[in-house]
C-alpha cells in the first residue's frame, strides 16, 4: 500500500481556516455587461444628463481627431486616441466631485479635459515639451501615467491617506486591460481591499494592449472577476453605453464615499483607432471587427436614445457641433504656437530636494548653455 492510499483512508475535517471567510456571491460580476441605452431602464433617465453626456462625447471625439491631426503636422509627438471609448472617459470625469481625485493613464486625456484641465496643457506631456503641463492639485488630476498601472498604487495611497485624515475624498483610477497584468495592479487592489480604501478602479477593456488581444492577456472569465480574489465587488458594464457607465461608476463612487471600500469596474469597449499614431493596427486585426464595433458606437447609441425621446433637435445637434469646432480651432491655434521653454526646468519639480547627481547634471547643462550663448554672442561680433 502506498503512502497516498494510506492517507486516503484518513479524512479529518479540515480546520476552519479552510472555509471561505466571506461569501463571494455578492462580489461576482454579472455574466453580461450592464446596459441601459436601448432598454426600458433608459426611459426614466434625466434629459439634462443625457444632453450633457452627448455634448461631452461629441467634444471628446473632436478633440481626438484634432490631436491626431496635430501628430501628422509634427506639433504633437504622440497621441493615443480614445475614439470609441469616449463614454468611459466622460463618465469617469462626471461622476466625481471637485474634492475627489482622478488618476489617468496616457489614453485618458479626454477624462482629464472633461474634469476641467486646459486642453492644451493636457497635451504637454505627449508633446514632450515639459513635465505634466498642469498643476495636479488645481483640478485634482494626477499626471497622465505612461508606465502601466503605476497610477493605481498612487490612487490607493492618496485615498487611504485621505481616509486616515478624515477627508471626504474618493479616488478614481483608470487602467487598460493590459495594465491588469502588471504587479502594480495586484498590489493596488490588494491593499485597497484590505484597508477598504475609497477607490474605484476603472478598467477600460478596449480589446488590445497594442497588438496583444485580451485572449492572450488573461485566462480569467472576465477582468471584473479579478475583483473577487481581492475581496471587492467586480462590475461588468458596456463601456460604450454612456448612461450605463455613468450609473455603475456613480454607484461605485458613492459606495466608496460611504465607507464601503473599493470596486473594480470593467468597461467593455473598443479601441477603434490604432494604439497611437505610431502603430499600424491593420497588422494584427481585421476591418470586419472594427466595423462591428463602429455599429456599437457610443455617440450613435446615445443619439438613438435622444432621438427616440425627442431630445435631439437640430439646434441641440448644431450647438454640440459648434462647441466642438470652437474647441478644436482653439486647440489648433494654441498648439501651433512655438512654446517658450527653459531647458533648466528639466530639473524642476522632480525631487523636493535635488540628489547629488541632479545637482551635477544641472551644473553641466548650465555650463553648456552658457558656452553656447557665449559662442553665439562671439559670432555676432
Ligand atoms: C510598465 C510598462 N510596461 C510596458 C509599457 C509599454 N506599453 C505602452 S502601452 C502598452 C499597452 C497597454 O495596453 P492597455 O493596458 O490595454 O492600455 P491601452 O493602450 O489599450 O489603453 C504597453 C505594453 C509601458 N508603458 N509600461
Ligand atoms: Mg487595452
Amino acid at each position: 500500500m502506498t503512502v497516498m492510499e494510506q492517507r486516503g483512508a484518513y479524512r479529518p475535517t479540515p480546520p476552519p481556516a479552510w472555509q471561505p471567510r466571506t461569501d463571494p456571491g455578492p462580489l461576482l460580476p454579472d455574466t453580461e455587461p450592464y446596459r441601459v441605452l436601448g432598454t426600458e431602464a433608459a426611459h426614466g433617465a434625466d434629459p439634462e444628463l443625457l444632453r450633457r453626456l452627448h455634448a461631452q462625447l461629441v467634444l471628446g471625439r473632436r478633440y481626438n481627431a484634432q490631436a491626431t491631426a496635430l501628430t501628422k503636422q509634427g506639433r504633437l509627438a504622440v497621441y493615443p486616441s480614445s475614439t470609441g471609448q469616449e463614454a468611459c472617459e466622460v463618465a469617469a470625469a462626471l461622476v466625481l466631485q471637485d474634492r475627489d481625485w482622478l488618476f489617468p493613464s496616457y489614453r485618458d486625456t479626454l477624462a482629464v479635459v472633461a474634469r476641467g484641465v486646459d486642453p492644451v496643457a493636457a497635451l504637454t506631456l505627449l508633446r514632450g515639451d515639459w513635465h505634466t503641463g498642469y498643476d495636479p492639485y488645481e483640478h485634482r488630476v494626477a499626471p497622465l501615467s505612461t508606465p502601466l498601472a503605476t497610477q493605481l498604487p498612487h490612487a490607493v495611497g492618496l485615498a487611504h491617506a485621505a481616509r486616515l485624515k478624515g477627508d471626504d475624498v474618493v479616488a478614481l483610477a483608470m487602467v487598460g486591460d493590459g495594465g491588469t497584468s502588471e504587479g502594480d495592479f495586484h498590489e493596488a487592489l490588494n491593499f485597497a481591499a484590505v484597508w477598504q480604501a475609497p477607490v474605484v478602479f476603472l478598467v477600460q477593456n478596449n480589446g488590445f494592449a497594442i497588438s496583444v488581444p485580451l485572449a492572450k492577456q488573461t485566462a480569467a472569465p472576465s477582468l471584473a472577476h479579478k475583483a473577487v480574489g481581492y475581496g471587492m465587488p467586480g462590475r461588468l458594464v458596456d463601456g460604450n453605453d454612456a448612461l450605463a457607465v455613468h450609473k455603475v461608476l456613480g454607484d461605485a463612487v458613492r459606495h466608496a464615499r460611504e465607507g464601503g471600500g473599493p470596486t473594480l469596474v470593467e468597461a467593455v469597449t473598443y479601441r477603434v483607432e490604432a494604439h497611437t499614431n505610431a502603430d499600424d493596427a491593420t497588422r494584427y486585426r481585421g476591418d470586419a471587427e472594427v466595423e462591428t464595433w463602429r455599429a456599437h458606437d457610443p455617440i450613435l447609441l446615445l443619439e438613438h436614445e435622444l432621438t427616440a425621446r425627442g431630445l435631439l433637435d437640430e439646434d441641440t445637434q448644431r450647438a454640440a457641433r459648434d462647441a466642438a469646432e470652437t474647441m478644436a480651432a482653439d486647440l489648433r491655434a494654441r498648439m501651433n504656437e512655438d512654446p517658450v521653454l527653459d531647458p533648466m526646468d528639466l530639473f524642476a519639480h522632480v525631487y523636493a530636494e535635488d540628489t547629488p547627481q541632479l545637482r551635477e547634471q544641472r551644473a553641466q547643462l548650465r555650463a553648456e548653455l552658457d558656452a553656447e550663448r557665449d559662442g553665439q554672442e562671439g559670432g555676432h561680433r
